[in-house]
């Protein structure tokens, strides 16, 4: 009897200590994360310290990257004390001469108060960065140098663009087709207001470098301000499935030097891509769309 009391008695002083270790082992792994991400940045040449994001290249991209590091933090934090408290008790309860089996707990109040509680702050924390962060991406500057107005029509973009010095104020646009994506083009270091809309159905307007996505939802303007800080040519994509040619909602960003955005826009000015077309009807009548159309049919044949 007495044994017994006395086995019980270490049992529960290491019952005791358990979970101070394991608290201080989890607080250890979340430090090392800290220490290892804390050399990650949008602007680093290798993809390792980006964490796998494109190069940035606008003035919103921190704010995007603090939210990606910080789930990558809270992702490792919860995987290492998973895993590890897994294979903690894969070892310590394994099947050996001498070892007696752990007690079993059912309906243990508070683990199940911890299960429910946990992942509650897990999601409030995520909450909390992902509104901080979207407030900056959001964030609208003053008087924007330029204004593009982004039609997301099916299934291509046109890019209107407004009250411009280079062509005297006239509005000019560019398009594309299905087979002949349409070219963005900007100025670097010059802040844009982008007004996104559709006629039809909903598009999402996506440059992965800016690390910037909004969805082009029809009936409602959506609007975001962004400054590209430097010079290159990117690809941007629809990031919604709109449809039957989706994957070819794909067009090219050039960012460029002041004068060679001016002299891009006014050679618009000169071919007579003038005003301020929705797309809509025009969509659908662009030139190559029919042809791609035949090509599909005739596979399908
Ligand atoms: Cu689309």
């Amino acid at each position: 009897m007495g044994l017994e009391l006395f086995a019980r008695g270490e049992r529960a002083q290491d019952e005791r200590r358990r979970p101070v270790r394991s608290k201080a082992v989890g607080l250890g792994f979340a430090v090392a994360a800290i220490v290892l991400l804390s050399g990650c940045s949008p602007d680093s040449p290798s993809e390792w310290e980006r964490l796998a994001l494109p190069p940035g290249a606008s003035d919103r991209v921190d704010y995007m990257f603090v939210l990606w590091v910080a789930a990558w933090i809270a992702c490792a934090v919860v995987v290492v004390l998973i895993l590890g408290l897994m294979f903690w008790a894969m070892v310590r309860y394994r099947r050996r001469p001498g070892n007696e089996v752990p007690s079993q707990l059912r309906y243990h109040l508070p683990l199940e108060v911890l299960y429910t509680v946990a992942p509650v702050i897990v999601v409030a924390i995520f909450f909390a960065q992902t509104v901080k962060s979207q407030t900056g991406m959001l964030e609208e500057v003053e008087d924007p140098e330029h204004h593009i107005t982004v039609v997301g029509s099916k299934w291509q973009f046109t890019f209107n663009y407004l009250d411009e010095e280079a062509t005297g104020g006239t509005p000019v646009f560019d398009y594309g087709d299905t087979a002949d994506p349409t070219e963005l083009w900007l100025p670097v270091d010059e802040s844009v207001r982008f007004d996104l809309v559709s006629p039809d159905v909903n598009h999402s307007f996506w440059i992965p470098e800016f690390y910037f996505k909004q969805d082009i939802i029809p009936g409602r303007e959506g609007s975001f301000d962004v400054t590209p800080t430097r010079e290159g040519v990117f690809t941007g994509r629809c990031a919604e499935l709109c449809g039957l040619y989706h994957t070819r909602m794909i067009f090219k960003v050039n960012v460029v030097s002041r004068e060679e955005y001016d002299a891009h826009l006014q050679q618009l000015q000169a071919a007579g891509q003038i005003g301020e077309p929705q797309g809509g009807v025009e969509a659908n009548q662009i030139a190559g769309l029919a042809e791609a159309q035949n090509a599909e049919n005739g596979e399908h044949e």
